[in-house]
Protein backbone atom coordinates (compact mmCIF):
# COMPACT_ATOMS: atom_id res chain seq x y z
CA UNK A 1 0.00 0.00 0.00
CA UNK A 2 1.27 3.63 -0.80
CA UNK A 3 0.39 6.76 0.40
CA UNK A 4 -0.95 8.87 -2.82
CA UNK A 5 1.16 11.64 -3.46
CA UNK A 6 0.81 14.56 -2.18
CA UNK A 7 -0.25 18.21 -4.78
CA UNK A 8 2.93 20.18 -4.74
CA UNK A 9 4.20 21.46 -1.06
CA UNK A 10 3.64 25.14 -0.99
CA UNK A 11 6.13 25.83 1.86
CA UNK A 12 9.45 26.93 2.22
CA UNK A 13 11.48 25.06 4.80
CA UNK A 14 13.59 28.32 6.01
CA UNK A 15 10.40 30.32 5.61
CA UNK A 16 8.42 27.93 7.53
CA UNK A 17 11.27 27.71 10.20
CA UNK A 18 11.59 31.49 10.89
CA UNK A 19 7.81 31.90 10.83
CA UNK A 20 6.87 28.74 13.51
CA UNK A 21 10.14 30.48 15.47
CA UNK A 22 8.44 33.35 15.99
CA UNK A 23 5.00 31.89 17.21
CA UNK A 24 6.97 30.41 19.86
CA UNK A 25 9.50 33.54 20.37
CA UNK A 26 6.16 35.36 20.97
CA UNK A 27 4.41 32.94 22.85
CA UNK A 28 6.63 33.24 25.82
CA UNK A 29 5.62 34.53 28.79
CA UNK A 30 9.19 35.15 30.97
CA UNK A 31 9.98 31.98 31.96
CA UNK A 32 7.34 29.43 29.69
CA UNK A 33 5.27 29.27 26.85
CA UNK A 34 1.97 30.11 26.63
CA UNK A 35 -0.46 27.65 24.26
CA UNK A 36 -1.59 31.05 22.92
CA UNK A 37 -1.67 34.19 23.78
CA UNK A 38 -5.29 34.95 23.91
CA UNK A 39 -7.10 31.84 24.43
CA UNK A 40 -4.65 29.91 26.87
CA UNK A 41 -3.02 33.05 28.36
CA UNK A 42 -1.16 31.18 31.24
CA UNK A 43 1.41 27.56 31.12
CA UNK A 44 -0.49 24.53 30.53
CA UNK A 45 1.23 21.34 31.73
CA UNK A 46 1.15 19.15 28.68
CA UNK A 47 1.73 21.92 26.25
CA UNK A 48 5.04 22.61 28.04
CA UNK A 49 5.88 18.84 26.79
CA UNK A 50 5.80 19.30 23.38
CA UNK A 51 6.64 23.05 23.50
CA UNK A 52 10.06 21.75 25.08
CA UNK A 53 10.36 19.08 22.60
CA UNK A 54 10.40 21.55 19.81
CA UNK A 55 12.30 24.38 21.36
CA UNK A 56 15.18 22.32 22.19
CA UNK A 57 16.55 22.86 18.37
CA UNK A 58 15.88 26.79 19.09
CA UNK A 59 17.46 26.53 22.57
CA UNK A 60 17.90 24.04 24.83
CA UNK A 61 18.13 26.42 28.26
CA UNK A 62 14.71 27.74 27.11
CA UNK A 63 13.86 23.93 26.54
CA UNK A 64 15.00 23.34 30.20
CA UNK A 65 13.54 26.11 31.46
CA UNK A 66 10.52 25.58 30.33
CA UNK A 67 10.43 22.25 32.23
CA UNK A 68 11.82 23.59 35.43
CA UNK A 69 8.94 25.71 35.49
CA UNK A 70 6.60 23.74 35.00
CA UNK A 71 8.14 21.16 37.51
CA UNK A 72 8.60 23.91 40.34
CA UNK A 73 4.95 24.08 40.21
CA UNK A 74 4.62 20.41 42.04
CA UNK A 75 2.35 20.33 44.64
CA UNK A 76 3.53 18.26 47.50
CA UNK A 77 1.87 15.13 46.77
CA UNK A 78 3.73 14.73 43.02
CA UNK A 79 0.94 16.05 40.89
CA UNK A 80 2.00 18.16 38.03
CA UNK A 81 -1.07 20.75 37.35
CA UNK A 82 -2.77 21.10 34.32
CA UNK A 83 -2.55 24.81 34.25
CA UNK A 84 -0.18 27.55 36.40
CA UNK A 85 -1.71 30.50 36.70
CA UNK A 86 0.01 33.88 35.34
CA UNK A 87 -1.27 36.25 37.91
CA UNK A 88 -1.19 38.80 35.28
CA UNK A 89 -3.34 37.74 33.14
CA UNK A 90 -6.00 35.72 35.44
CA UNK A 91 -9.07 37.85 34.01
CA UNK A 92 -8.55 36.27 30.57
CA UNK A 93 -9.65 32.51 30.76
CA UNK A 94 -11.72 30.77 32.97
CA UNK A 95 -12.15 28.90 35.31
CA UNK A 96 -9.44 31.56 36.70
CA UNK A 97 -6.83 30.91 39.93
CA UNK A 98 -9.54 32.44 42.23
CA UNK A 99 -12.23 29.73 41.49
CA UNK A 100 -9.32 27.21 41.96
CA UNK A 101 -8.44 29.14 45.28
CA UNK A 102 -5.43 26.65 45.35
CA UNK A 103 -3.57 28.83 48.02
CA UNK A 104 -6.14 27.66 50.41
CA UNK A 105 -5.66 23.95 49.79
CA UNK A 106 -3.13 21.35 51.52
CA UNK A 107 -0.10 20.53 49.59
CA UNK A 108 -0.09 23.72 46.65
CA UNK A 109 3.10 25.08 45.40
CA UNK A 110 3.43 28.87 46.13
CA UNK A 111 2.29 29.75 42.69
CA UNK A 112 -1.44 29.31 41.73
CA UNK A 113 -2.60 26.18 39.96
CA UNK A 114 -5.39 24.16 38.71
CA UNK A 115 -5.78 21.03 41.21
CA UNK A 116 -6.01 18.97 38.09
CA UNK A 117 -3.73 17.06 35.93
CA UNK A 118 -3.06 16.30 32.27
CA UNK A 119 -1.27 13.34 30.43
CA UNK A 120 2.23 12.57 31.84
CA UNK A 121 4.30 13.12 28.37
CA UNK A 122 7.26 15.21 30.70
CA UNK A 123 9.57 12.47 31.28
CA UNK A 124 9.77 11.72 27.94
CA UNK A 125 10.07 15.67 26.99
CA UNK A 126 12.80 15.81 30.05
CA UNK A 127 14.86 12.95 28.37
CA UNK A 128 14.45 14.16 24.48
CA UNK A 129 15.53 17.67 25.57
CA UNK A 130 18.41 16.04 27.86
CA UNK A 131 19.36 13.49 24.87
CA UNK A 132 19.71 16.56 21.88
CA UNK A 133 22.21 18.54 24.23
CA UNK A 134 23.82 16.19 26.45
CA UNK A 135 26.50 18.74 27.58
CA UNK A 136 24.68 21.75 27.95
CA UNK A 137 21.97 19.55 30.42
CA UNK A 138 24.89 18.08 32.09
CA UNK A 139 26.68 21.13 33.27
CA UNK A 140 23.19 22.93 33.96
CA UNK A 141 22.36 19.63 36.32
CA UNK A 142 19.12 19.49 34.40
CA UNK A 143 18.60 15.78 34.80
CA UNK A 144 19.66 16.27 38.38
CA UNK A 145 16.70 18.67 39.40
CA UNK A 146 13.91 16.88 37.11
CA UNK A 147 14.40 13.49 37.99
CA UNK A 148 13.02 13.40 41.90
CA UNK A 149 10.29 15.62 40.93
CA UNK A 150 9.40 13.58 37.90
CA UNK A 151 9.56 10.47 40.23
CA UNK A 152 6.94 11.98 42.41
CA UNK A 153 4.84 12.97 39.57
CA UNK A 154 4.66 9.30 38.73
CA UNK A 155 4.23 8.00 42.18
CA UNK A 156 0.89 10.46 42.44
CA UNK A 157 -0.49 8.81 39.47
CA UNK A 158 0.41 5.44 40.74
CA UNK A 159 -0.77 6.20 44.25
CA UNK A 160 -3.31 8.39 44.19
CA UNK A 161 -5.00 7.68 40.65
CA UNK A 162 -4.33 4.35 39.99
CA UNK A 163 -5.02 2.22 43.65
CA UNK A 164 -7.41 0.13 42.41
CA UNK A 165 -6.37 -1.80 39.36
CA UNK A 166 -2.85 -0.13 38.14
CA UNK A 167 -4.69 1.92 35.19
CA UNK A 168 -4.49 5.95 36.12
CA UNK A 169 -7.96 7.46 35.96
CA UNK A 170 -8.96 11.00 35.25
CA UNK A 171 -11.31 12.90 37.23
CA UNK A 172 -12.12 15.54 34.39
CA UNK A 173 -12.54 15.66 30.89
CA UNK A 174 -9.80 18.09 31.26
CA UNK A 175 -7.71 16.16 32.48
CA UNK A 176 -7.88 14.05 29.41
CA UNK A 177 -6.23 17.18 26.84
CA UNK A 178 -9.31 15.95 25.02
CA UNK A 179 -11.98 17.35 26.79
CA UNK A 180 -15.24 16.50 24.10
CA UNK A 181 -14.00 13.29 23.29
CA UNK A 182 -17.19 11.19 22.49
CA UNK A 183 -15.44 8.98 24.46
CA UNK A 184 -16.57 11.16 27.47
CA UNK A 185 -20.23 11.47 26.47
CA UNK A 186 -21.90 8.52 28.39
CA UNK A 187 -19.77 9.46 31.39
CA UNK A 188 -20.45 12.96 31.02
CA UNK A 189 -24.23 12.24 30.81
CA UNK A 190 -24.61 11.83 34.48
CA UNK A 191 -22.64 14.48 35.71
CA UNK A 192 -25.00 17.79 36.43
CA UNK A 193 -24.43 20.96 34.12
CA UNK A 194 -26.17 23.51 37.15
CA UNK A 195 -21.94 24.61 38.47
CA UNK A 196 -22.88 27.82 41.41
CA UNK A 197 -20.00 29.71 39.37
CA UNK A 198 -21.39 31.41 36.70
CA UNK A 199 -20.43 29.52 33.25
CA UNK A 200 -18.40 31.98 31.77
CA UNK A 201 -16.57 31.68 28.17
CA UNK A 202 -14.40 34.17 26.95
CA UNK A 203 -12.81 31.44 24.93
CA UNK A 204 -15.68 31.85 22.32
CA UNK A 205 -13.80 35.62 21.81
CA UNK A 206 -10.69 33.94 20.67
CA UNK A 207 -12.09 30.88 18.68
CA UNK A 208 -15.54 30.10 16.68
CA UNK A 209 -18.55 28.73 18.77
CA UNK A 210 -18.88 25.95 16.47
CA UNK A 211 -15.57 24.71 16.76
CA UNK A 212 -15.64 24.99 20.48
CA UNK A 213 -17.36 22.52 23.64
CA UNK A 214 -20.94 23.61 24.03
CA UNK A 215 -22.52 25.46 27.15
CA UNK A 216 -24.03 22.20 27.88
CA UNK A 217 -20.48 20.71 28.29
CA UNK A 218 -19.10 23.78 30.46
CA UNK A 219 -21.40 23.07 32.39
CA UNK A 220 -20.57 19.80 33.29
CA UNK A 221 -17.02 21.08 33.39
CA UNK A 222 -17.66 23.80 36.10
CA UNK A 223 -19.27 21.42 37.75
CA UNK A 224 -16.85 18.59 38.10
CA UNK A 225 -14.08 21.32 38.91
CA UNK A 226 -15.91 22.70 41.66
CA UNK A 227 -17.18 19.38 43.05
CA UNK A 228 -13.34 18.22 43.08
CA UNK A 229 -12.13 21.61 44.27
CA UNK A 230 -15.05 21.35 47.30
CA UNK A 231 -13.32 18.12 48.22
CA UNK A 232 -9.92 19.41 48.39
CA UNK A 233 -8.48 17.86 45.20
CA UNK A 234 -7.66 15.35 47.71
CA UNK A 235 -8.47 12.65 45.34
CA UNK A 236 -10.52 10.75 48.42
CA UNK A 237 -14.16 11.37 46.86
CA UNK A 238 -15.87 8.05 46.42
CA UNK A 239 -18.88 9.78 45.09
CA UNK A 240 -16.89 11.70 42.03
CA UNK A 241 -19.22 11.02 39.08
CA UNK A 242 -16.58 10.77 36.47
CA UNK A 243 -13.58 8.68 36.85
CA UNK A 244 -12.37 6.90 33.89
CA UNK A 245 -9.18 5.22 32.44
CA UNK A 246 -8.12 7.16 29.48
CA UNK A 247 -5.57 5.38 26.86
CA UNK A 248 -3.68 8.60 25.49
CA UNK A 249 -2.71 9.27 29.44
CA UNK A 250 -1.64 5.46 30.17
CA UNK A 251 0.15 4.61 27.21
CA UNK A 252 1.92 8.14 27.66
CA UNK A 253 2.31 6.95 31.13
CA UNK A 254 4.39 3.88 30.23
CA UNK A 255 5.99 5.39 27.62
CA UNK A 256 7.38 8.02 30.24
CA UNK A 257 8.42 5.11 32.55
CA UNK A 258 10.90 3.96 30.07
CA UNK A 259 12.24 7.48 29.63
CA UNK A 260 12.87 7.54 33.27
CA UNK A 261 14.55 4.65 33.12
CA UNK A 262 16.90 6.29 30.30
CA UNK A 263 17.08 9.10 32.87
CA UNK A 264 17.71 7.07 36.05
CA UNK A 265 20.95 5.28 33.97
CA UNK A 266 22.29 8.58 32.67
CA UNK A 267 22.67 9.43 36.35
CA UNK A 268 24.51 6.42 36.83
CA UNK A 269 21.48 4.93 39.00
CA UNK A 270 19.58 1.75 37.61
CA UNK A 271 16.57 2.07 35.93
CA UNK A 272 14.72 -1.56 35.76
CA UNK A 273 12.50 -0.08 38.67
CA UNK A 274 10.83 2.36 35.83
CA UNK A 275 11.12 -0.30 33.09
CA UNK A 276 9.18 -2.81 35.10
CA UNK A 277 6.63 -0.15 35.63
CA UNK A 278 6.39 0.58 32.37
CA UNK A 279 5.74 -3.65 31.62
CA UNK A 280 3.07 -3.06 34.37
CA UNK A 281 1.19 -0.33 32.80
CA UNK A 282 1.11 -1.82 29.67
CA UNK A 283 -0.26 -5.44 31.49
CA UNK A 284 -3.04 -3.37 33.28
CA UNK A 285 -3.90 -1.63 29.54
CA UNK A 286 -4.88 -4.72 28.34
CA UNK A 287 -8.27 -3.85 30.29
CA UNK A 288 -8.69 -0.88 27.96
CA UNK A 289 -7.91 -3.32 24.36
CA UNK A 290 -10.96 -3.90 22.32
CA UNK A 291 -10.24 -6.84 20.09
CA UNK A 292 -12.94 -5.88 17.48
CA UNK A 293 -11.57 -2.70 17.04
CA UNK A 294 -8.20 -3.31 17.20
CA UNK A 295 -7.35 0.05 19.30
CA UNK A 296 -7.35 0.93 23.11
CA UNK A 297 -10.46 2.28 24.51
CA UNK A 298 -11.53 3.86 27.46
CA UNK A 299 -13.37 2.48 31.10
CA UNK A 300 -15.59 3.87 32.84
CA UNK A 301 -14.89 3.15 36.82
CA UNK A 302 -18.28 4.20 37.58
CA UNK A 303 -20.36 1.86 35.99
CA UNK A 304 -17.18 -0.66 34.91
CA UNK A 305 -18.08 -0.75 31.46
CA UNK A 306 -15.99 0.29 27.87
CA UNK A 307 -16.49 2.86 26.03
CA UNK A 308 -16.07 0.95 22.55
CA UNK A 309 -14.96 4.27 20.30
CA UNK A 310 -11.63 4.87 18.37
CA UNK A 311 -10.02 7.84 18.84
CA UNK A 312 -6.73 8.62 18.09
CA UNK A 313 -5.07 8.56 21.46
CA UNK A 314 -6.14 4.63 21.27
CA UNK A 315 -3.27 4.16 18.98
CA UNK A 316 -0.73 6.05 21.38
CA UNK A 317 0.46 2.36 22.73
CA UNK A 318 2.39 2.48 19.48
CA UNK A 319 5.01 5.03 21.23
CA UNK A 320 6.20 1.47 23.03
CA UNK A 321 8.51 -0.80 21.66
CA UNK A 322 6.79 -4.34 20.38
CA UNK A 323 8.80 -6.36 22.92
CA UNK A 324 6.89 -3.96 25.62
CA UNK A 325 3.67 -4.79 24.08
CA UNK A 326 1.80 -8.06 24.13
CA UNK A 327 2.98 -10.02 20.65
CA UNK A 328 1.24 -9.47 18.13
CA UNK A 329 -0.32 -6.16 19.85
CA UNK A 330 1.76 -3.58 17.30
CA UNK A 331 0.38 -4.73 14.59
CA UNK A 332 -3.24 -4.81 15.23
CA UNK A 333 -2.38 -1.04 16.47
CA UNK A 334 -0.86 -0.74 13.07
CA UNK A 335 -3.13 -1.72 10.86
CA UNK A 336 -5.88 0.29 12.56
CA UNK A 337 -3.86 3.12 12.48
CA UNK A 338 -3.31 3.30 8.73
CA UNK A 339 -6.64 1.72 8.11
CA UNK A 340 -10.03 3.95 6.93
CA UNK A 341 -10.46 4.50 10.39
CA UNK A 342 -7.30 7.29 10.46
CA UNK A 343 -4.70 7.63 8.10
CA UNK A 344 -6.27 5.35 5.43
CA UNK A 345 -3.56 4.92 3.56
CA UNK A 346 -5.04 2.78 0.81
CA UNK A 347 -7.93 5.16 0.30
CA UNK A 348 -8.75 7.35 -2.82
CA UNK A 349 -7.83 10.94 -1.38
CA UNK A 350 -4.40 11.67 -0.03
CA UNK A 351 -5.17 13.22 4.02
CA UNK A 352 -2.72 15.67 5.77
CA UNK A 353 -3.61 14.06 9.26
CA UNK A 354 -5.16 11.69 11.40
CA UNK A 355 -8.57 12.71 12.55
CA UNK A 356 -8.92 12.99 16.73
CA UNK A 357 -11.80 10.31 16.36
CA UNK A 358 -12.93 7.55 13.94
CA UNK A 359 -13.34 8.44 10.30
CA UNK A 360 -15.79 5.97 9.93
CA UNK A 361 -17.85 7.50 12.73
CA UNK A 362 -21.28 8.98 11.32
CA UNK A 363 -21.26 11.63 14.31
CA UNK A 364 -17.88 12.84 12.96
CA UNK A 365 -17.10 16.46 12.66
CA UNK A 366 -13.71 17.49 10.97
CA UNK A 367 -13.98 21.02 12.54
CA UNK A 368 -15.36 20.38 16.30
CA UNK A 369 -12.34 20.39 18.56
CA UNK A 370 -11.57 16.71 19.68
CA UNK A 371 -14.37 15.09 17.87
CA UNK A 372 -12.92 14.56 14.20
CA UNK A 373 -10.36 17.57 13.67
CA UNK A 374 -6.72 16.51 13.35
CA UNK A 375 -4.24 18.11 16.16
CA UNK A 376 -0.45 18.19 15.84
CA UNK A 377 0.79 16.86 19.39
CA UNK A 378 -1.12 13.67 18.63
CA UNK A 379 -0.17 13.45 14.85
CA UNK A 380 3.10 14.19 16.27
CA UNK A 381 2.64 11.10 18.72
CA UNK A 382 1.77 8.75 16.06
CA UNK A 383 4.52 9.96 13.85
CA UNK A 384 6.92 8.85 16.79
CA UNK A 385 4.69 5.61 17.52
CA UNK A 386 5.34 4.38 13.44
CA UNK A 387 8.76 5.28 13.63
CA UNK A 388 8.99 3.26 16.89
CA UNK A 389 8.24 0.50 14.99
CA UNK A 390 10.29 0.78 11.49
CA UNK A 391 7.81 2.45 9.13
CA UNK A 392 10.73 5.55 8.79
CA UNK A 393 9.44 5.87 5.36
CA UNK A 394 5.60 6.58 6.09
CA UNK A 395 6.04 8.78 8.73
CA UNK A 396 8.17 10.65 6.58
CA UNK A 397 5.35 11.22 3.97
CA UNK A 398 3.21 12.73 6.56
CA UNK A 399 6.02 15.75 7.23
CA UNK A 400 5.37 17.59 4.30
CA UNK A 401 1.58 17.59 4.36
CA UNK A 402 1.32 18.37 8.17
CA UNK A 403 4.13 21.16 7.81
CA UNK A 404 2.04 22.35 4.88
CA UNK A 405 -1.51 22.66 6.82
CA UNK A 406 0.33 23.99 9.92
CA UNK A 407 2.01 27.25 8.29
CA UNK A 408 -1.05 27.93 5.69
CA UNK A 409 -3.14 29.04 8.12
CA UNK A 410 -0.66 30.44 10.60
CA UNK A 411 0.00 27.25 13.12
CA UNK A 412 -3.62 26.60 13.76
CA UNK A 413 -4.80 24.28 17.04
CA UNK A 414 -6.04 21.73 14.64
CA UNK A 415 -7.32 21.42 11.40
CA UNK A 416 -9.89 19.31 8.60
CA UNK A 417 -7.50 16.15 8.43
CA UNK A 418 -8.63 15.73 4.74
CA UNK A 419 -8.55 19.86 3.72
CA UNK A 420 -5.83 21.20 6.09
CA UNK A 421 -8.40 23.90 6.84
CA UNK A 422 -7.81 25.65 10.03
CA UNK A 423 -9.64 25.75 13.16
CA UNK A 424 -9.64 26.96 16.85
CA UNK A 425 -7.36 29.62 17.41
CA UNK A 426 -3.97 30.56 15.01
CA UNK A 427 -0.25 31.03 15.87
CA UNK A 428 -1.07 28.25 18.57
CA UNK A 429 2.39 27.08 20.23
CA UNK A 430 2.68 23.30 20.10
CA UNK A 431 1.76 23.46 17.00
CA UNK A 432 4.54 25.73 15.53
CA UNK A 433 6.89 23.97 18.18
CA UNK A 434 6.25 20.88 16.55
CA UNK A 435 6.69 21.90 13.11
CA UNK A 436 9.96 23.35 14.10
CA UNK A 437 10.69 19.33 15.54
CA UNK A 438 9.56 18.34 12.05
CA UNK A 439 11.79 20.39 10.23
CA UNK A 440 14.98 20.21 12.76
C1 LIG B 1 -8.62 24.18 28.25
C2 LIG B 1 -4.16 24.29 26.11
C3 LIG B 1 -5.22 23.21 26.25
C4 LIG B 1 -4.68 21.81 25.84
C5 LIG B 1 -5.80 20.79 25.78
C6 LIG B 1 -6.90 21.31 24.89
C7 LIG B 1 -7.38 22.65 25.39
C8 LIG B 1 -8.94 23.44 27.01
O1 LIG B 1 -6.32 23.58 25.43
O2 LIG B 1 -7.92 22.51 26.67
O3 LIG B 1 -9.26 25.22 28.44
O4 LIG B 1 -7.75 23.75 29.00
O5 LIG B 1 -7.97 20.41 24.83
O6 LIG B 1 -5.29 19.57 25.31
O7 LIG B 1 -3.70 21.42 26.75
O8 LIG B 1 -3.63 24.28 24.82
Amino acid sequence: ATLPDRPAIVHDRVATLAAATAVVRGNWGGAYTVPATGLYPHQWSWDSAFIAIGLRHLSPRRAQLELDSLLSSQWADGRLPQIVYDARRDDDYAPSAAFWGSADLPGSPPVPTTGLIQPPVHAWAVWLVHAHEPAESARRGFLERAYPRLVAWHRYLRERRAAQDGLAAVVHPWESGTDNSPLWDDALARVPGTPRAPIERPDLQHADASERPSNKEYGKYFWLAERYRDHGCSDADPDHPFVVNDPTTNALWARAELALADIAEALGRDGAAHRAEAARIVAAMEALWDADLEVYVALDRRTGELVRKATVGGLMALLLPADVLPPGRADALLRTAQGPRFLDVDGAAPQFMAPSYDATAPDLDPALYWRGPAWFNMMWLLLEGLRTHGLDARAEKYVDPMVEAAVREGFPEYVNPWTGDGHGTRSFSWTAALTVDLLS
